[in-house]
């Protein structure tokens, strides 16, 4: 089986595992641990439903904030097996992803990802931790694929360039028709219905409607105002030309609201969803949470069933942030260090990966990229 390691950045992987390796070769006992970790790396097999297929030659990193400790890396040997030794008692995060090939034409990715919490009390006399991460394949779709909301470099406190970006994973087309925008607002981790701070609406029929449609690998981009924010003198050139967005937000109770006429609207108050703000749809700077829904339950006055959902991504720049979107939807938030007002932005590590676990799925990078992805 053809497999091929990616990482969020080649140069960025080849300094960490050059650092990793120094450090863990030239003092592995300074870790001067007694636990080791080890764990196993399957995958569904292709041809019994029931059986699991090891992942040979995995790229598995594990790291730990707890002590200064380098991100260590180790590859699975043939049996999907990997060890980590001489470490400390504390608690990790394990990731590993990869691009596999059951066959010439197929090409799946997948992620393996666990936080543990080994303590000396979990593990009893016994130092070896001993798992079987099987691998999670990313869920094909309609994406929310990018979130730029952190603003560009200034010291204005301008955030109004902030857009979002779908893309279409699926071999088929989908269409947008009726589809709903949300800002959340905080719903119980368990909750089977969505609360909503801002609810925005596409036109035309949810589920039936064939007017708007989204074209296999294409990516949209739906502006908060669709105008060419480098016309604002002191972040000039340094921000985003929104002016040819597909889509532009839209509240129709916003006194002097602004309205390209060349860019449809996605709308609120608009005799079918409203939002008694009468702000624009703008979201936190460094953390929110956003669901795109398919619009067959538009009525929040209950919340907004999600069972609707078509994809949900929370983020927040703070590690310590309190999740406040069910797990269901997404296992935790990406976005963890992103800066303010410096034109970061936050991407999904390729075009449309979703294992519904934000931390994995998303990366901050250091320029928006709306209408296409930031590997292209
Ligand atoms: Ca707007
Ligand atoms: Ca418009
Ligand atoms: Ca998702
Ligand atoms: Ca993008």
């Amino acid at each position: 089986m053809k497999k091929k390691i990616i990482t969020l950045s080649a140069a960025l992987f080849t300094v960490f595992m050059t650092v990793s390796c120094m450090l863990f070769e030239s003092r592995p006992e300074t870790l001067d641990g007694n636990l080791s970790i080890r764990l196993c790396f399957t995958v569904p097999s292709d041809t019994d439903s029931t059986a699991v297929t090891p992942v040979e030659d995995l790229d598995v990193k594990i790291y730990t904030t707890d002590y200064s400790i380098p991100e260590m890396h180790a590859l699975t040997d043939s049996a999907g097996v990997v060890l980590f030794e001489h470490l400390p008692y504390a608690y990790y995060n394990v990731e590993a992803y990869s691009i596999l090939h059951p066959s010439e034409f197929e090409e799946i990715e997948v992620v393996g990802a666990k936080a543990l919490n080994l303590t000396a009390d979990s593990l009893g006399t016994d130092s070896v931790y001993t798992d079987t991460l099987c691998m999670e394949q990313s869920k094909r779709g309609l994406k929310i694929n990018e979130i730029y909301t952190s603003g560009p470099p200034n010291n204005i406190f301008y955030f109004y360039d902030q857009f979002f970006e779908l893309y279409n994973g699926l071999s088929e087309t989908v269409y947008l028709d009726g589809m709903i925008f949300l800002r959340l607002g905080t719903t119980p981790l368990f909750s089977d219905t969505l609360s909503v701070t801002y609810i925005y609406q596409f036109p035309g029929t949810p589920l039936t409607g064939r007017q708007y449609p989204v074209e296999p690998g294409a990516f949209v981009v739906l502006a908060g105002n669709a105008f060419d924010h480098n016309q604002i003198g002191p972040i000039a050139g340094k921000t985003v030309d929104l002016s040819d967005a597909e889509w532009e937000f839209v509240n129709r109770i916003e006194s002097g609201a602004y309205d390209n006429p060349n860019v449809p609207n996605i709308t609120t108050n608009n005799g079918r969803v409203s939002q008694e703000s009468k702000v624009d749809f703008m979201v936190g700077v460094t953390g929110d949470a956003l669901a795109l829904c398919d619009g067959t339950d538009y009525d929040q006055t209950d919340g907004i069933d999600i069972n609707t959902v078509i994809d949900a991504v929370e983020y927040s720049s703070s590690p310590t942030h309190i999740k406040e979107l069910p797990y269901a939807l997404d296992a935790s938030y990406g976005g963890v260090g992103q800066n303010k007002y410096a034109g970061q932005s936050l991407e999904r590590i390729r075009p449309g990966f979703d294992t519904n676990n934000s931390r994995i799925d998303f990366v901050v990078i250091n320029a928006p990229t709306p209408g296409y992805h930031h590997d292209e």
